[in-house]
């Protein structure tokens, strides 16, 4: 009887090493891997599905979460990986809010040997085996197709285009990425000339703010508003309309995201196109925990799909849109 209960014990301890379970408040392996994840915060309505897509697909797959928002401050974030060490959790995967000052947590978790997962955005490491891979969108061409919609917009033969820009969180891959790609198109072409831009932190209310500040300091026409999230635009929207001009019109308006908000702010005109940034990774990302779980490979970069709307495609898509 004893042999049977000891043998029983071991092999069920070699299949949690397997699976790579951590241990439980008693010390016991628990039952479900465990994955510690270090949101930014819930700066955008993008973040919010983000969020919400990732707890919930975590569920559906019984993969425990342990839940960290950061509110913006990478000392938060950090102090959170720092907790999940501590924790000895399975894994951890974060979203960094900008690409710099990593490298010494990251080495932690190597050294703790917890396989850490990178969504949304990237890291500026000396040493890429520092995480597994990087879930997340194409910043860079999500600014290159705001340009290309920028340049279709605009009638051959039109003078100068004056354009200001909302930049997302400053040092963010994000906006690194997309102002790289806006101006990898626009500067080709001479008529088009960014006059401002300022960091609207990607919320509504900094990029109203902002936005306030770019009328009240211009005193030459702005044709164009480039704002690099949806959230940034809207709050610039309501600016706009508070100077007695109209968004959508008076000044053209691309912004970057595609959630909601965009698609109803397209439907009223006021906006003219979103570049489609995809935050619905939560699948995404347990398919790559039980990779690493499992000790499958893995690339490096998984990249999302995304695509391009503008106001006459707004009310037909608004209802099938899931963020
Ligand atoms: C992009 C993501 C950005 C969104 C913003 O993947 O990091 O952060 O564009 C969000 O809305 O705040």
């Amino acid at each position: 009887m004893k042999r049977g209960f000891m043998l029983a014990a071991a092999l069920s301890c070699a299949a949690a090493l397997v699976m790579g379970c951590s241990r439980d408040a008693s010390g016991d392996r628990a039952a479900q891997p465990v994955l510690g994840f270090s949101q930014i915060g819930a700066e955008s309505e993008w973040r919010t599905a983000n969020t919400a897509s990732i707890k919930s697909s975590l569920a559906k797959a019984g993969i425990q979460l342990r839940f960290s928002d950061a509110q913006q401050k990478q000392e938060n974030q950090i102090k959170a990986l720092r907790s999940f060490i501590a924790q000895r959790v399975d894994l951890i995967a974060f979203s960094p809010v900008v690409e710099s000052g990593w490298e010494t947590v990251l080495r932690e978790a190597k050294a703790a040997n917890i396989p850490v997962i990178l969504t949304d955005r990237a890291v500026d490491v000396s040493d890429d085996s520092l995480y597994v891979t990087l879930i997340g969108s194409d910043f860079v061409e999500e600014g290159r197709k705001a340009g290309r919609w920028l340049l279709q917009d605009t009638p051959a033969g039109s003078g100068e285009v004056r354009i200001v820009e909302l930049q997302g969180t400053v040092g963010s891959a994000p906006a690194i990425d997309r102002m790289e790609g806006f101006h990898e198109v626009i500067d080709k072409d001479p008529r088009f000339k960014v006059v401002r831009s300022q960091s609207g932190d990607f919320t509504r209310a900094k990029g109203k703010e902002v936005m306030e500040a770019f009328l009240k300091a211009e005193s030459s026409k702005i044709d164009v508003l480039f704002a690099h999230n949806d959230d940034m635009a809207i709050g610039a929207i309501q600016a706009i309309e508070e100077a007695g001009l109209k968004p959508g019109k008076d000044i053209k308006i691309v912004s970057i995201d595609g959630v909601r908000g965009a698609f109803k702010a397209m439907e009223a005109g006021k906006l003219n196109a979103t570049i489609e940034c995809n935050p619905l990774i939560g699948d995404q990302l347990v398919d790559a925990v039980k990779a690493v779980l499992e000790k499958r490979p893995l690339p490096k970069r998984i990249l999302v799909e995304e695509g391009v709307f503008t106001q006459d495609q707004a009310a037909a898509a608004l209802p099938g849109r899931k963020y």
